[in-house]
């Protein structure tokens, strides 16, 4: 299989192919600053975003499985067609345990380097999801900002509805000195309270519990204040209306079998998509919608 990735998508040392966790391939990413970004084809699963002095933005669990049904835990888990258990389809929908294709690679004269992937419907698919499909993920990696965007298509002649979620773990210095900013004023459901409306009152969300929250149309512009490492992540959204903040906090760390207990204290989860409302997607339709990471 990398054999494969190589001689149909490799250019030079800015994108490469070797053998991730659990044997599982994986792309590497490398911008000419120094950048890097490392993507799996199991879910189209961004699993590491480094600044050009090497520093790691996103979570990963250490104990986070790699097995062929299961989903990553940390990096960019893509949510579709349904968030959390907001329909009939498993937690998340299936979309993050899934094979993607890669379809393309580029090391354009600017200097981005980019990978794009593409999942389409199954008979496996069809039997969870009676409806065909073609969801796409395009990678892109500047100098200080990895941008992900997502294109999904109706080749149907009947609609359906989806969500769709970029699952970012970010990787914080200390929870407790951590804030997101950007959702002042917004009035969240909170998963906590049975989606009890919430309004976002402080300026900035700190954590001192469980948070799991879902804020519907909100700015386009978010911040992550990791104050305990002066580092400033910062998201910029186009037509991902929604977004939700979690951190598991101590307790649901516990329970997740591929989350260390301690680790809710160096990630959040800020994710950004169509999740309130799933959006319908008419026959022939595409939905395109992208966030931008880049460092503040
Ligand atoms: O991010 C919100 C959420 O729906 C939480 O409720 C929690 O379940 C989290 O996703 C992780 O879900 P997962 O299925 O990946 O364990």
């Amino acid at each position: 299989m990398i054999d494969q990735l190589r001689k149909r998508f490799q250019i030079g040392e800015a994108v490469a192919f070797e053998a991730g966790r659990a044997g599982f391939p994986k792309g590497i990413l490398r911008h000419n600053s120094g950048a890097s970004a490392e993507i799996y084809p199991h879910g189209a699963h961004i699993a590491s975003w480094k600044n050009a002095e090497g520093d790691e933005l996103f979570y990963l669990s250490d104990t986070s499985l790699f097995e062929p049904t299961k989903p990553i835990r940390g990096g960019i888990p893509v949510i579709f067609p349904q968030f959390g258990n907001m329909g009939p389809l498993p937690a998340h929908g299936f979309a993050r345990n899934q094979p993607w294709e890669l379809i393309d690679t580029a090391h354009r004269p600017s200097g981005e380097v980019e990978a794009a992937f593409r999942l389409t419907d199954s008979p496996g698919s069809m039997i969870l999801w009676p409806h065909r499909f073609e969801i796409e993920l395009r990678a892109i990696l500047a100098e200080k900002s990895l941008a992900v965007q997502i294109r999904i298509a109706n080749p149907a002649k009947t609609p359906f509805g989806f969500q769709i979620a970029l699952h970012t773990y970010f990787g914080v210095g200390e929870i407790a000195q951590t804030a997101v900013e950007g959702l002042q004023g917004i009035r969240y459901q909170d998963s906590l309270q049975d989606g009890l409306e919430v309004l976002e009152a402080p300026p900035a969300i700190r954590f001192d519990r469980e948070v799991d929250r879902i804020y519907p149309a909100t700015p386009d512009l978010l911040r992550v204040q990791d104050e305990a490492r002066k580092r400033t992540i910062i998201l910029d959204k186009v037509n991902m209306p929604d977004v939700v903040v979690w951190n598991p906090w101590i307790d649901k760390s516990r329970r997740l079998a591929d989350f260390g207990d301690q680790d809710y204290l160096r990630m959040v989860c800020v994710e950004t998509g169509v999740i309130a409302t799933p959006l319908e997607l008419a026959p022939g339709g595409e939905y395109r919608g992208q966030t931008v990471f880049r460092e503040g």
